[in-house]
């Protein structure tokens, strides 16, 4: 069967706001299967805290993994879910590459908050088509930290960023001020990466858990290459136009030297 992808008004929306929420884009007991993968993969690897530098040091915490892929055959599995591959072949083109992929739990209480940031300064590329999504693994309340955009901003291009995370000025751009996208178990946030957004402190007793996936037309080059990842280059739907095959910037290193 073929998938959909996005419906003409939901492109609009995407468009004209930089972000779009599927509702029910997983049925629930997918994502309680899912949700369960990650918690035992969370389990298996011990205690992490990505917390971000510039909000370190307050005691909370947020466990992740990166390339979840190479750690359960779900998330392979999921990376090639036709609902998905549809969603992003309707915004980006028939071609769509793996840049990156990882996990996160907020823990209860003490889930960290992500400073509002563009992508864009993680991975910057000159044809602006890296795409994410966030897939909602349970219940995102704003008390639980749900992710808060500013919509349209994706239009004002690539803006001042500050720090190794990256973030915007807290002052253009509080957290406060930011539009929360409360979502359910299941539900699929789509977001460009120029789009503000960032993520406010878990004061839930619940954790919240998400798996978040970045793409991008293969054709669309980085500016530089700094953040590479396990299973990037991947193509998830249609082909690599270009010639050459995918490489590292390592791999390119070393062939030339
Ligand atoms: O999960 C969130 O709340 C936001 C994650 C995010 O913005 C990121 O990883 O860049």
């Amino acid at each position: 069967m073929t998938r959909p992808g996005l419906s003409p008004e939901q492109r609009i929306f995407y468009d004209d706001n930089g972000y779009i929420l599927l509702k029910s884009f997983l049925s629930a007991g997918e994502a309680a299967a899912l949700r369960a993968e990650v918690h035992a993969i969370a389990a298996r690897q011990g205690p992490t805290n990505a917390t971000w530098s510039s909000v370190a040091g307050q005691g909370t915490a947020l466990e992740h993994s990166h390339d979840v892929q190479f750690r359960s055959a779900a998330f392979t599995r999921l990376l090639v879910d036709e609902r998905l591959t549809a969603a992003f072949t309707s915004l980006i083109g028939p071609n769509v590459q793996l840049h990156h992929n990882k996990m996160f739990i907020k823990p209860p209480e003490r889930g960290s908050p992500f400073p509002m940031h563009q992508d864009w300064g993680y991975f910057p590329h000159k044809g602006n088509s890296m795409t994410a999504a966030i897939l909602h693994l349970d219940a995102a309340p704003d008390e639980k930290g749900c992710v808060r955009v500013y919509p349209g901003s994706h239009k004002l291009g690539p803006l001042k960023a500050f720090g190794q995370d990256h973030h915007v000025d807290p002052d253009e751009f509080p957290l406060s001020a930011a539009v929360p996208v409360e979502a359910d178990a299941g539900d699929l946030l789509i977001f460009n990466y120029l789009l503000v957004h960032g993520s406010g402190l878990n004061v839930s007793n619940e954790p919240r858990t998400t798996w978040l996936v970045q793409v991008r037309d293969p054709e669309d080059e980085p500016t530089s290459e700094q953040h590479q990842s396990r299973g990037q280059g991947m193509m998830l739907a249609g082909i690599d136009p270009r010639g050459k095959s995918f490489q590292f910037a390592w791999e390119s290193a070393a062939s030339s030297s």
